[in-house]
C-alpha cells in the first residue's frame, strides 16, 4: 500500500530522530524563551517520545517567564514539570533538542557556541539549523506541536490526556484554532488529539482567570493604540511580562480596516515588539527585521512576527519604542504622526 507523502515523511523522519536520540544518555528538550503553549505542547510531546520509544528520561527546560494566565494554566492543569535553564549544568546533557526555535535564532535560549543535536520548528528555516545532526522544519506547518504529533501517531505511542491536551491546546493556540496559517497536517493533528484530550482541563486553560491590573494594562494598551491606513499600532510602555505584547497584537487583529498590527511594550531593559497580519502578501518576518536592523533580533514568518531590541537604543524605552514605531511605519510608507487614536479621551 501507498502511504501518503506526508505520513511518509513524518515517518522517515521520526525513524531519523529516535536513530540519533537512541545513543543519547541525558536528552534535554528546550523552546524558545518566554514559551508560548506550541513550544510547550512540542516539548512535553517529544518528551513522551523518547519515554515511550527509548525509555530515556528527559529534562525540559526554557528562560525567560511564563506569563500568560492561559500559559500558567496549562502548565499547572498539565502538571508540566519546566526547569529554568540557567540552573542547569548544560554540559552534562548529551543530546539537546530546540522545538518552536531555531539556532541562530534571537528568542532561543542556548549559548551561541552551543549548537542543538536536533530541532523541530515551523519558523523561517534558519541556515544555522542545516547543520544541526537532525531537523525537521516546516514552514508550511501551522504550529510545532503538530509536527510532533504527527510523530506520536506514526510512532503508534499512546497518547495519555495530559500529553494530547498540551499538543492540542498548542496547535490550537498557535493557529488560533485552525483559522491562522493552518494547513492539512495541523488539521489531521487536530482531530488525531480531540480523541484523546482531557476536555475539562483544556476549558480552565482557556477560561484561566486574569487578575485586575490585567484589564487595567489592556486598558491603558487601548488608550495608547492609534491606527492610520491599516497599520494599527499598540504602545504599551512597560509590560508585567513580554508575551502581553503578543496577547494584545492577536486581539487587535479583528480590529475593522486594520491590515498590520504592530504591540510594542518593553520589559526588562528590552523593548519587544509583536506583528500580525491577515494580508498574505506581507512577510512580516522580513519587515520586521528591516526595522530592528542589527539593532536586535527578529523572527516569526509571514502572519505574524516578533523581535526584541535593548530598551536603550534610542534614549529611554519609550523612545526606543517610537523610534521601532517609526521605522516599521515608514518602511509601509505610513506616516505615523497622522494616525489617529482609537479611543477618544473624555
Ligand atoms: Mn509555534
Amino acid at each position: 500500500m501507498m502511504l501518503e507523502p506526508a505520513r511518509q515523511l513524518y515517518r522517515r523522519k521520526l525513524q531519523e530522530f529516535l536513530a540519533i536520540a537512541r545513543r543519547a544518555e541525558r536528552p534535554l528538550l528546550t523552546m524558545h524563551n518566554d514559551p508560548d503553549p506550541d513550544a510547550m505542547g512540542a516539548a512535553v510531546g517529544l518528551q513522551h517520545l523518547l519515554r515511550q520509544r527509548l525509555r530515556k528520561e528527559s529534562a525540559i527546560a526554557f528562560s525567560g517567564i511564563i506569563g500568560r494566565a492561559e500559559n500558567k494554566a496549562m502548565v499547572q492543569e498539565l502538571g508540566l514539570e519546566l526547569l529554568q535553564l540557567s540552573s542547569l549544568p548544560l554540559a552534562q546533557f548529551d543530546f539537546i533538542v530546540l522545538v518552536d526555535a531555531q539556532p541562530g535564532a534571537g528568542n532561543q535560549p542556548l549559548p551561541p557556541e552551543l549548537k542543538p543535536h536536533a530541532v523541530v520548528d515551523h519558523h523561517r528555516l534558519r541556515p544555522e539549523t542545516q547543520s544541526c545532526p537532525f531537523w525537521d522544519v516546516r514552514g508550511n506547518v501551522g504550529a510545532t506541536s503538530t509536527i510532533v504529533a504527527s510523530y506520536l501517531r506514526a510512532a503508534g505511542v499512546r497518547l495519555p490526556p495530559n500529553v494530547a491536551t498540551a499538543l492540542f491546546y498548542g496547535i490550537k493556540a498557535d493557529t488560533l484554532g485552525l483559522a491562522r496559517g493552518a494547513g492539512a497536517d495541523d488539521v489531521q493533528a487536530y482531530i488525531y488529539l480531540q480523541r484523546c484530550l482531557d476536555a475539562a482541563k483544556l476549558a480552565r486553560i482557556e477560561g484561566a482567570s486574569v487578575s485586575p491590573e490585567y484589564f487595567r494594562a489592556l486598558d491603558q494598551a487601548l488608550h495608547r493604540t492609534s491606527m492610520l491606513d491599516g497599520l494599527v499600532v499598540a504602545r504599551l510602555g512597560e509590560m508585567r511580562y513580554p508575551d502581553m505584547a503578543a496577547e494584545v497584537a492577536d486581539m487587535l487583529r479583528r480590529l475593522e480596516g486594520s491590515k498590520v498590527v504592530l504591540a510594542i511594550g518593553h520589559y526588562a531593559g528590552e523593548v519587544i515588539i509583536s506583528l500580525r497580519s491577515s494580508a498574505l502578501d506581507l512577510a512580516l518576518d522580513e519587515l520586521l527585521q528591516k526595522a530592528i536592523r542589527t539593532d536586535g533580533t527578529a523572527g516569526g514568518h509571514g502572519l505574524m512576527a516578533a523581535g526584541r531590541v535593548p530598551a536603550t537604543l534610542a534614549g529611554a524605552a519609550d523612545d526606543t519604542e517610537r523610534e521601532i514605531v517609526r521605522r516599521f511605519a515608514a518602511l509601509l510608507g505610513v506616516d505615523v504622526h497622522r494616525a489617529r487614536p482609537l479611543l477618544r479621551e473624555e
